[in-house]
Formats: structure tokens, C-alpha cells, sequence
């Protein structure tokens, strides 16, 4: 009798053991992921990623698919599939780069704003995608780029028009981040799709990649990837174009990887940034791994430097979550 319940405990100790293993860092331990966006809505968080398929020995991205898992707690992730395939954007390549995108939902419709490869302006550009559910299918919700390479001139690089972020503000007025090298931003029509108005540069100091805005407490905050390999730095400001006060580094350096790609988010009532490192077994520049953390903010509004940890955070289980 005493073997029995002996065995039942350690049965179910090991059981424990192997969810944590599951949910910790990084979080979705079966394939190689990278340059999250996350959405919350119902009490549920929806992380997009793209998919790295690169081989071990592959010295570019090999990216086929944007994935979509979502969470009840930001520990325990459930596979919703590939939402949406870089194909989606007839106007685009469309085989292996399903670069870095983000989510938003406005009038019961949810926009994927994403980087391909133009077939016939040479260069990267941004499409936007639509769909009824954070699910997908997503379809292409132009028919065309809304952003191409010609349309912004400051640098000469094919890849200056990458890395999208979108945020909308409580008035209602969309704004779309993004670039390489130069930070760019516009404001959205409400139907989400057309550009309203010029294009704005950012002037920011060894800027890379990967901008990203997001609001708490009336703040404006702006993080971005800074330098080559990239660490991850943030601005603030009083309203959503500025004018941005540089506030410093958060997440140190990768080790095997030179870029991180971070979103920041709060659910459930508490603030995560997740972001990607290459640390799954065989990770590496091509096959990156996306991770979370928890912080707090100072007391002051500022973000404290954040660790990459082992664990992740703690399970943080949404009563709202269906
Ligand atoms: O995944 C391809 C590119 O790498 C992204 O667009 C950048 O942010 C960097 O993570």
C-alpha cells in the first residue's frame, strides 16, 4: 500500500516536472521561432511568430510561415497552426520570408501587418492582411504593398522597410512604426489599410530594427532593437510620435544570435516582453527561439533591465480565458 502511494506521488512529481520543462524558457520548445507579436483579447494572449526552417548549415532565413500559439496564463502554449503564408501577398515573392509582423484588431477585423520580399519594387516591403479571427486565415486586404522600397529613400538598403508595429491610440488614430537603419512611421487611415498622410523619420541614436510601441500609464513607450548584434533599448514619450526621450537598455545582447526582436505587453495585470534568443538545442542566427519575461515598472514609469531566464515567468491564469 505504502509502494503504491509512493508511486503515485512520484508519478505525479514527475508529471509536474515535465509541464514546467514544457513551459519554460524558451516557450515553444518544438520549432524554431522568432520576432513575436502578441495580442490580447478575452483574457487570452495570441503570440504570431515567424517560422525558422533554416538548416544547420543555411547562411540566410528560411522562413515559410507565420505561426500563431496562444496562452491562458503566458506559460502553457497551444499551437494554432500558420495563420498566414508570405503567399498570401500575390504582389510578393512569397516563398521564404515571412519576415517580422504585428497584430490589431479594429472593427470586430484583426490586421496582420507583415515584411516580405516585393516581386517587382526590389526590396522588402510591408503588406497587411485581414481576418475575422485572431485564427486567421488571413487574405491580403489590398491587393498591393503599403509600404515599398522606393517610398522611403533615406538609406540605400533593400531591407530599410521591414518590421512593422502597429499601435492605435485612444483617440482612435492608427500608427504604423517601422524600418531598418531608419526609424519611419505614418498614420493609418481608420480603414486600416491606406497611409494617412507623409512617412516621418525618427531620428535614433545606432537604431537597428524591430521598433515597437506600446502605452502604460499615459506613456508613450517606444523600444527597438539598438546596435549590431542588437540589444534592446526604449524611448519615451508624451504622446505616440514623440518627442522621445532615450531611457536606455532593457535586455542585454544575445550570445549565438546578433538580433532579439522584442513585443511588450500586459495581460492578465501583469507586463511581459518577449523577445527571441537561439537558445533550443541547435539554435543559432537562422534558428531563433522566442522567449518571455516578466518585469515591473519603477515606480517612476521607467522599464528596469530585464534578465533572459531559464523559467520564464510564472503561471499567470486568466479567469476571462475560454
Ligand atoms: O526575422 C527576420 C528579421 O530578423 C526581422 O525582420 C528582424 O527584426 C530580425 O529579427
Amino acid at each position: 500500500m505504502e509502494s503504491t502511494v509512493k508511486k503515485t506521488l512520484m508519478f505525479a512529481a514527475a508529471s509536474l516536472l515535465a509541464c514546467a520543462a514544457h513551459a519554460a524558457n524558451p516557450i515553444l520548445p518544438k520549432l524554431f521561432t522568432a520576432d513575436p507579436a502578441a495580442f490580447v483579447e478575452n483574457g487570452t494572449v495570441y503570440l504570431y511568430v515567424g517560422h525558422d526552417q533554416a538548416s544547420p548549415t543555411d547562411k540566410d532565413y528560411v522562413m515559410k510561415e507565420w505561426r500563431l500559439y496562444s496562452s491562458c496564463d503566458m506559460k502553457n502554449w497551444v499551437d494554432r497552426g500558420s495563420p498566414i503564408q508570405p503567399s498570401a501577398f500575390k504582389w510578393a515573392i512569397g516563398k521564404v520570408d515571412a519576415w517580422a509582423g504585428d497584430i490589431t484588431k479594429r472593427d470586430g477585423k484583426y490586421y496582420f501587418y507583415a515584411t516580405v520580399d516585393h516581386a517587382s519594387i526590389p526590396g522588402r516591403a510591408i503588406g497587411v492582411a485581414v481576418s475575422d479571427k485572431p485564427e486567421g486565415p488571413f487574405v491580403d486586404a489590398r491587393g498591393s504593398a503599403l509600404i515599398t522600397n522606393n517610398m522611403t529613400l533615406e538609406t540605400q538598403i533593400a531591407w530599410d522597410d521591414i518590421d512593422p508595429a502597429i499601435f492605435q491610440d485612444d483617440d482612435g488614430q492608427a500608427y504604423l512604426y517601422w524600418g531598418n537603419s531608419v526609424l519611419k512611421y505614418a498614420k493609418l487611415k481608420p480603414n486600416m489599410i491606406e497611409l494617412d498622410g507623409p512617412i516621418h523619420t525618427v531620428g535614433v541614436e545606432r537604431f537597428t530594427e524591430a521598433s515597437y510601441l506600446h502605452k502604460h500609464n499615459g506613456t508613450y513607450y517606444l523600444s527597438y532593437s539598438r546596435e549590431f548584434p542588437e540589444e534592446t533599448a526604449y524611448m519615451t514619450g508624451p504622446s505616440a510620435t514623440g518627442p522621445w526621450t532615450y531611457r536606455g537598455v532593457i535586455m542585454s545582447k544575445n550570445v549565438k544570435v546578433k538580433t532579439i526582436h522584442q513585443a511588450i505587453v500586459e495581460f492578465n495585470g501583469r507586463n511581459y516582453i518577449i523577445y527571441h534568443n537561439a537558445k533550443l538545442p541547435g539554435g543559432g542566427e537562422y534558428r531563433r527561439s522566442v522567449a518571455v519575461e516578466e518585469f515591473t515598472y519603477n515606480a517612476d514609469g521607467t522599464i528596469p533591465f530585464i534578465k533572459q531566464t531559464k523559467e520564464g515567468p510564472a503561471a499567470n491564469p486568466s479567469a476571462a480565458c475560454k
